[in-house]
């Protein structure tokens, strides 16, 4: 396991490299050119300084989270198919730079979703939450303004309010998508990228849908270990893999984690994780909490043994965490908690492979 942090890259993340260096443990960060719109390719000059810039400050490109799918792909347009070479450019750029993981997300229009970016927790600090019920009483284009309107001038990612406008006609364009058309453009997808990527050796890793059903009507895929693996045998190619986001599909009881991450990790599918607590406080309302178990919904110590057991050695981030300290900045990518959840995740695998070599003397 290497443990790393995500970075938006100096323009667009408060955090510096200079601060995520000195957090103990961690190795490298997970970063993008976060500037670039879905669909376009990636210059080759501007991911070469984004590599030495990260290299200088003492760490190392660990993977790009996300190179992002045009809608048109996810559509299934007649655009679709330009959109894809551009996809498959872009792989090739970043190989030539010598990326060798890419986190993606098939989700239509919007990207993980909240009704609050700065809920009040019992400790004051202030988190990311959801509620179903606020989902089933608003109609998206109002909950932008209210969710944005909360939110320190950060937005979620995919609800920029120059977005509006589009956000409508997107909506219409997916009006008559089926969870099986929507698999249908996935398949598409990886036909043809992943033999790419097994040429470029690129791990792609789809990060599941965040929450892990549908919302606003839109269909979603990637919920539960059933269409994790429905996913992988799309392509059966070892570079057709998973980012294991322990807080996006844990927020379904349903989900055992540790055992998907047995399940997947033992067939070595799983490249990338994403580890964070949730906690559930009824079906479809739940917080993101404070990384250690007690906070939350999940067993910490089962999820790292978990990956431990499976000798998992890509690389994990922490995700999100709270804002705490008084720190203000992007919901749910302060540094405070993202570097306590680094360390805390370290101490548990500190903890786990030494006991495991304890038990493997006696
Ligand atoms: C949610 C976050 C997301 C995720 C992207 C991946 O859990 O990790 O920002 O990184 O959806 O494309
Ligand atoms: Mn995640």
């Amino acid at each position: 396991m290497k443990m790393t942090f995500r970075w938006y890259g100096s323009k667009h993340d408060k955090v510096t490299l200079k601060q995520i260096r000195q957090i103990p443990g961690l190795i490298g960060v997970i970063s993008t050119l976060y500037d670039i719109p879905a669909g376009e390719v990636w210059p080759v000059e501007r991911i070469r300084a984004l590599k030495d810039e990260i290299e200088s400050a003492g760490l190392t490109l660990e993977g790009i989270e996300s190179v992002n799918v045009h809608e048109d792909i996810k559509l299934g347009t007649p655009e679709a198919e330009k959109y894809i070479e551009n996809y498959k450019q872009t792989l090739r750029n970043l190989a030539e730079c010598g990326v060798k993981l890419v986190c993606y997300n098939f989700m239509p229009v919007f990207d993980w979703t909240r009704t609050d970016l700065a809920k009040i927790l019992e400790d004051g600090s202030n988190t990311l939450s959801y509620d179903e019920d606020v989902i089933r009483k608003i109609d998206p284009a109002k909950m932008f303004e209210e969710v944005n309107n909360n939110s320190n001038g950060y937005v979620l990612p995919g609800w920029e309010p120059e977005r509006l406008g589009e956000i409508k006609r997107l909506l219409e364009l997916y009006s008559d998508m089926t969870e099986e058309k929507l698999w249908k453009n996935l398949e598409n997808f990886l036909k043809e990228v992943i033999p790419v990527a097994e040429e470029c050796d690129i791990k792609m890793a789809i990060h599941p849908d965040d929450p892990p059903w549908s919302v606003f009507g839109l269909p979603r895929l990637i919920t539960s270990k059933e269409n994790l693996e429905r996913f992988i045998n799309l392509v059966d190619s070892p570079y057709n893999g998973l980012t294991i986001c322990t807080g996006s599909l844990g927020v379904d009881p349903n989900n055992n984690i540790p055992e998907i991450i047995r399940y997947f990790g033992s067939k070595g599918r799983i490249h990338f994780a994403h580890v964070r607590n949730v906690k559930i406080h009824e079906p479809r309302k739940f917080d993101e909490v404070a990384h250690k178990s007690e906070y939350g919904s999940l067993d910490m110590f089962e999820i790292m043994k978990a990956f431990y057991d499976v000798k998992f050695e890509g690389p994990i981030r922490p995700d999100h965490g709270r804002m705490i300290w008084d720190e203000e900045g992007r919901p749910g990518y302060g540094l405070y908690d993202r570097a306590l959840g680094a360390v805390y995740l370290n101490g548990l695998w500190e903890a786990i492979s030494k006991m495991d070599k304890l038990n493997n003397k006696n």
